[in-house]
């Protein structure tokens, strides 16, 4: 269905365009499901089969009323492989019914569904991991209650917090700020390219930046050795969320085209 020479996803039946995907990037290996060599080992294989390059945290506050789930379905379109659901507003039940609803929208997408701070609604709904900030669930009562399979990532700022967290078997970092943003209040320093590239050296896990990524800065972000950008403004206040986020994944992936 068209609107107005757009494709209509409101109906949370995103195009084939989106389902083909799935052909394209299997992202979940599974076949281990205790812990041992062989559970660490599956799940290293696994966290690395993400595609981690462009990772829209979709945060239902910046949104304030607009259609969150029609958004993050246009970003994918333009080439988001993966979501962050981000709703400190929300209580419980409404925040299960809207990660229901983008669960079922990624689909067979291939694009993993990831929840901030809580693990109980990454159960509730069957999403791919769960993102922990470091005043949330400890990652080792986390990995507990979750499981091997499920992805764990987790906020740092620090070379310290960075190499904790990948002791501890987080799949990936997310970390900033890296430039100033006014979407998140935060008082720690931003980390600029550099701080990527010193972090870089030392940590193996992926590490994704964030923390005011747009198009003037993503290049510097990824030559400074980012596996990935997370952005909140620069795809979902975008006037064309589509294009805006297939901007960005040309320039941290250039072989990609709109
Ligand atoms: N965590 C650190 S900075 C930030 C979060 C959630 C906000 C990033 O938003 P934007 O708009 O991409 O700067
Ligand atoms: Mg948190």
């Amino acid at each position: 269905m068209e609107i107005e020479g757009r494709t209509d996803t409101t109906k949370e039946n995103l195009p084939d365009r989106l389902n083909d995907r799935s052909k394209e990037k299997p992202n979940r290996i599974t076949w281990f499901t205790s812990y041992g060599d062989a559970a660490i080992i599956g799940k290293m294989i696994m966290s690395q089969k993400v595609d981690w390059s462009l990772y829209l945290v979709a945060d239902t506050e910046f949104m304030a009323g607009r259609d969150l789930v029609l958004s993050v379905s246009e970003a994918v379109l333009g080439g988001a492989t993966v979501v962050q659901l981000r709703a400190k507003d929300l209580g419980t039940k409404d925040f299960l019914e809207l990660a229901s609803r983008m669960k079922k929208l990624l689909g067979k997408s291939g694009v993993p569904l990831l929840i901030n701070d809580r693990l109980d609604i990454v159960l509730a709904c069957g999403a791919a991991g769960v993102h922990l900030g470091q005043g949330d669930m400890p990652l080792p009562i986390a990995r507990r209650l979750l499981g091997p399979d499920k992805l764990i990532g987790i906020s740092v700022n620090t070379l310290d917090e960075a190499a904790e967290a990948e002791r501890l078997g987080a799949d990936y970092l997310g970390l900033g700020p890296i430039y100033e943003t006014s979407t998140k209040q935060t008082t720690l320093p931003f980390l600029g390219p550099k701080g990527i590239q010193r972090l870089k050296r030392q940590i193996g896990i992926p590490i994704i930046a964030i923390g005011g990524i747009n198009a003037a800065n993503a290049g510097a972000v990824k030559k400074a050795g980012a596996d990935g950008i997370a952005v909140v403004s620069a795809i979902l206040g975008a006037k064309d969320v589509r294009r805006a986020a297939a901007e960005l994944k040309n320039i941290i992936t250039p072989s990609c085209g709109f």
